[in-house]
């Protein structure tokens, strides 16, 4: 690949290896996230290699060690089980390839850390939905521990619960099986049966509100509840926008924009440039209200109301850009 004219060593001649190590691919996030990299490595002359993840631990690491063998300049750590990581992620930094991480805490002062702000997008979710339901409801939850943006999610609701003890949790459900919205849709038809008295349901990650909501569409609650959830894609947008839905709101990033910073986070390192150790992309509330009467119907749509789903100032550097726009 040609190189970039007035950047930094390697930059400048070009030919960058950058390995981009999935735990998850599946679902409309990751892949967003996967195009968003994707666009920002070629603009950068980088050779990105995507491993796909398929939820397998020893593969995520056998990955790790393959990138290493091919001799990358960096690797991005795109969630998994830091306990299964942290060795191989060492191995590969005493080899002098730089690592960043995106939404898994590998506990190492050389690796930074990318996250979109999971404490926020839980708190502007639950205040919306207090703001919806006010103080007193029976909700539903869905969850699945380990994770590290849902486990920072899961915080925010447990303190909420604390200060809101007219919030009842009826039902915690969950699961990451794919395909995981229809296997979350199972399980909450279940939880509709046994708690008719479920108003929201509290669903952050946008495959699990997809199941959510279908198990609330095919039980006819679409008036009856409220599902809160996180992340949005164009056809997240069409679900909330759906006459009817349950589906009212989401906090979520342009995961797209979310992928650029993480190959620029690395390219940074590679250019011994300092991104930060802890990089925040912030973020937005959008409701089903900030749709309909703004008339949005895609990412690309958003992008021209929420400048945040266009670009983010973070990990950038002049001779980088913000890939955006
Ligand atoms: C299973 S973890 C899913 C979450 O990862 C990313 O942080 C997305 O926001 C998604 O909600």
């Amino acid at each position: 690949a040609a190189g970039i004219p007035g950047a930094p060593p390697p930059f400048d001649k070009g030919g960058v290896k950058i390995a981009l190590v999935n735990y998850l691919s599946t679902g409309d996030f990751f892949q967003a996230y996967e195009a968003g990299a994707q666009k920002q490595a070629k603009s950068l002359g980088v050779d990105l290699r995507i491993y796909e993840g398929r939820q397998d631990a020893a593969e995520q690491r056998e990955q790790i060690q393959q990138a290493i063998s091919v001799g990358v300049s960096a690797i991005i750590v795109n969630h998994g089980l830091p306990e299964s990581l942290k060795d191989v992620v060492q191995r590969a930094l005493d080899k002098g390839i730089k690592v960043v991480a995106f939404d898994v805490d590998l506990g190492n002062a050389s690796v930074p850390q990318i996250e979109q702000s999971d404490h926020d997008l839980a708190a502007l979710l639950l205040d919306q939905a207090v703001k919806d339901n006010g103080t007193t409801f029976s909700a539903g939850y869905v969850y699945v521990a380990g994770f590290a943006p849902l486990d920072r999610r899961d915080a925010v609701w447990r303190a909420f619960k604390s200060s809101h003890p007219g919030v009842q949790e009826k039902a915690r459900w969950g699961t990451v099986d794919n395909p995981i919205a229809q296997s979350v849709a199972n399980q909450a038809a279940a939880a509709y049966r046994a708690h008719p008295d479920i108003r929201v349901v509290f669903a952050p990650y946008d495959e699990f509100a997809r199941g959510a909501k279908l198990a609330a569409d095919e039980a006819n609650l679409g008036t009856k509840l409220r599902i809160y959830s996180a992340d949005i894609s164009t056809a997240d947008i069409e679900a909330i926008r759906a006459p009817n839905s349950a589906w009212v709101a989401t906090a979520a990033t342009n995961p797209a924009v979310v992928g650029a910073v993480s190959v620029r986070a690395a390219a940074l390192l590679v250019a011994g440039q300092d991104p930060g150790h802890h990089i925040v992309v912030k973020p937005a509330l959008i409701t089903r209200d900030d749709l309909v009467k703004n008339d949005i119907h895609t990412i690309a749509e958003l992008g021209a109301k929420f400048s945040s789903f266009r670009v983010s100032d973070a990990a950038t550097a002049a001779w980088i850009g913000k890939g955006g726009d």
